[in-house]
């Protein structure tokens, strides 16, 4: 049994959705960040934290492919080109694309207020967007990233681009716009989302 310690309006949501697409059991346990329990399974105070079989793991992409690996679905096996070309993918969705995303975040309402730069976030935008044009170039005529079969960095892109559209970033028509209606319309998303909601 798995417990996801971390409120789902925090990257908490890209690990239950994985739990949803594996069909596996969870609990959930939606602490703040820097919560003294979450502290003293991470010492960055980060969520979210997995707890498989007493064993902490953090970091959400981590958990993920772990997820993945240890389950044997929504990933190409360690030590493939495929899988290279994968886990290409899913450093360019932290790096290039949630990497803005998380600079407007902590520059909004993370950082302490003397610490935040607003003018931060056209910049922001403008780095987004030109990883947006590489996405739809990178992706082409495919359904996933890597083809026909959903794989982590799918999930971890599709999250990145639902908070992209939350803070009314917009995507451009096309490609990068199917591919996301592709992937956020996948029935374990939408019962993350309805988990959220009733939260
Ligand atoms: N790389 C980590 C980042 C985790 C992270 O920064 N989580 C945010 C919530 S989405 C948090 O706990 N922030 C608290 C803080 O930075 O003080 C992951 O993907 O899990």
């Amino acid at each position: 049994m798995y417990t996801v310690i971390g409120s789902l309006q925090t990257r908490a949501l890209r690990v239950v959705w994985m739990l949803e697409e594996l069909e596996q059991p969870y609990t959930l346990d939606p602490k703040r960040p820097r919560h003294p329990a979450v502290v003293a399974l991470n010492p960055s105070g980060k969520v979210p934290v997995l707890v498989d079989d007493g064993t902490p793991i953090f970091d959400s992409v981590a958990i993920c492919q772990y997820l993945a690996d240890k389950h044997g679905r929504f990933t190409f096996a360690a030590g493939t080109i495929d899988r290279a070309h994968q886990d290409s993918f899913t450093q360019f969705a932290v790096d290039d694309v949630e990497g803005p995303l998380w600079t407007v975040a902590k520059h909004t309402f993370v950082l302490p207020e003397e610490y935040r730069v607003a003018d931060v976030k056209r910049a922001c935008q403008f780095d987004f967007d030109r990883a947006i044009v590489a996405l739809g170039s990178r992706l082409g005529s495919k359904p996933y990233v890597m083809g026909e079969t959903f794989t982590v960095p799918d999930l971890i892109l599709g999250n990145c681009l639902a908070w992209a559209t939350s803070i009314k970033w917009r995507l451009p028509e096309g490609n990068v716009s199917s591919y996301f209606d592709r992937v956020r319309n996948r029935p374990a998303f939408t019962r993350a989302l309805a988990l959220r909601s009733a939260a």
